[in-house]
């Protein structure tokens, strides 16, 4: 059951990329949302619902355990967050929020294919989804784990190749670096936990998931 008695929950990302999005969707779903007390909670108005603003990172695993009953968050974040235990379930993509995770390196690296990688480090924020692809292409790399300005590795000699988030390409390009191979494709989504809110509110959710699904095929 849900934690907070009568009152479902979504999580959101703060503030980032898709932050404001995200806020949209809710809004033209028909939520009307108030500040709450703190900045951590939005209240909706009209409807028994709270906005939880969080990190991006934190949403997976906040639908994962129930605390929250929808979120909206990059698949990205989803896919990497994955673990053996119970996992959020996407609803639906929201259209918003794309963006590739390549591997792409210097052009002086004599890049000929996956295969060029074999005995390489390759600097990422995204090991787990980085690993599985080289696994399956049959690659041993070093993967080297950065939270941010992946770009600059290669520069720093810190790795030979990245795997990063690219939307526009401009941070590549300004980096001297070339994108070479899509490793995954991504895009805002609404999921949902495996934990049922309680019964009374149970309706509530699914008129909302409903509404969401109309705003966002009309956007399409
Ligand atoms: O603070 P919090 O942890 O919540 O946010 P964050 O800093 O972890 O994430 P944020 O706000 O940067 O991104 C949130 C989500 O937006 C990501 O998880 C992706 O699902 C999505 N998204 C879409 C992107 C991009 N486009 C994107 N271009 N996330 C990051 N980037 C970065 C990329 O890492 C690289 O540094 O932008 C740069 C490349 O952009 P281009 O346009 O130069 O190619
Ligand atoms: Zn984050």
């Amino acid at each position: 059951m849900s934690t907070v008695q009568g009152r479902l929950r979504i999580a959101v990302q703060k503030s980032g990329r898709l932050a404001d999005r995200s806020l949209d969707l809710v809004r033209d779903a028909g939520l009307r949302v108030v500040k709450g007390a703190n900045d951590l909670l939005y209240k909706v108005e009209n409807y028994p619902i709270d906005l939880l603003r969080v990190r991006d990172d934190d949403i997976p695993t906040f639908v994962a355990d129930g605390v929250c009953d929808l979120g909206i968050v990059g698949e990205n974040v989803l896919e990497e967050g994955k673990n053996g235990g119970a996992n959020a379930s996407v609803v639906m993509p929201l259209g918003f929020g794309k963006c590739t995770l390549k591997l792409a390196c210097p052009p002086m690296l004599d890049y000929a294919g996956p295969a060029s990688l074999q005995g390489l480090r390759i600097a990422t924020s995204y090991p787990k989804i980085l690993r599985r692809y080289l696994d399956e292409q049959g690659i041993g790399a070093d993967i080297v784990v950065m939270r941010g300005a992946v770009e600059v590795a290669p520069r720093l000699k810190l790795a030979s190749a990245i795997c990063d988030l690219v939307s526009t390409g401009a941070t590549l390009e300004a980096n001297g670096l070339v994108a070479k191979e899509t490793v995954f494709e991504s895009q805002a989504v609404l999921i949902q936990s495996p934990v049922a809110p309680e019964p009374g509110l149970q309706h509530l959710l699914e008129s909302i998931i409903e509404r969401m699904a109309g705003v966002v095929s009309s956007q399409g």
